[in-house]
């Protein structure tokens, strides 16, 4: 099994984020997706409208930046892609230029994606994960999935898609650990600034760690 540079295997599914030392967000009862940023209205989707859409399933490994990664996890849901060209495309001004999207979580958490990365053919709102619906730890209700991309970009708990014309700012745009734009994973591009053999090492010794905390979220792959 060839993995991209620097990535390492580990066993089952370590659930994993910014906000690891909280449980998963409680299940809306009946769970929307807005969408919103660049368009001329928000519109609130049903997640469970998203299962008349075309279905996708899709085999991949998930590599997070700190250097591990789960492999052949069984996704399932609708392409981003779909989903953009049949609710999202539809909303924009016919002169529209979009450049980025942010993708949020009920948690709060956002990632910035180029919408040519978001449109790419292994990119997944995702309801099902081996063949069971999504859990809390992996991002019940609907996340986002791009395995082409280091984990950050693939939101958890997925309740706002917001469409931007320009790039939006983030917090740690000054950080010399500020996340890559696009972190496509075989290009190593963990960082903005830093090259990503630079900060393996230390990721690395975290692996560890990292799995003893995530050792609750932890799933044996059927
Ligand atoms: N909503 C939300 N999505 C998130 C995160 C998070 O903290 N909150 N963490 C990201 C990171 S850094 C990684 S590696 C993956 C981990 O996904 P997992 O917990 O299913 O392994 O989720 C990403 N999506
Ligand atoms: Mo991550």
């Amino acid at each position: 099994m060839t993995l991209p540079p620097g990535q390492r295997a580990v066993d089952g599914f370590p659930r994993f984020g910014t906000h690891i030392h909280h449980p998963p967000p409680p299940l809306p009862s009946d769970p929307v997706i807005e969408i919103g940023g660049a368009v001329t209205r928000t519109v609130r989707l049903f997640v469970a409208d998203l299962a008349k859409l075309p279905r996708r399933e899709l085999r991949a490994d998930f590599h997070c930046v700190a250097g591990w990664t789960a492999t052949g996890l069984l996704w399932e849901g609708v392409t981003f892609e779909s989903l953009y060209r049949a609710q999202v495309q539809p909303l924009l001004e016919p002169d529209a230029s979009i450049s980025h999207v942010v993708f949020e979580g009920l948690d709060a958490y956002r990632s910035i994606v180029l919408l040519e990365d978001a449109l790419g053919a292994d990119v997944l709102i995702a309801d099902r994960l081996n063949d069971q619906p999504l859990d809390g730890d992996h991002g019940a209700p609907v996340r986002l999935v791009s395995p082409s991309q280091y984990g950050f970009i693939s939101t958890k708990h997925l309740c706002r898609i917001e469409l931007h014309a320009t790039e939006p700012p983030t917090p740690d745009r000054f950080s010399p650990i500020a996340a890559h734009r696009r972190a496509r994973v075989w290009q190593e591009e963990r960082h903005r600034r830093l090259p990503g053999r630079v900060v393996r090492p230390v990721y690395r010794t975290l692996i560890g760690p990292i799995r003893a905390l995530s050792a609750r979220g932890s799933h044996t792959r059927p």
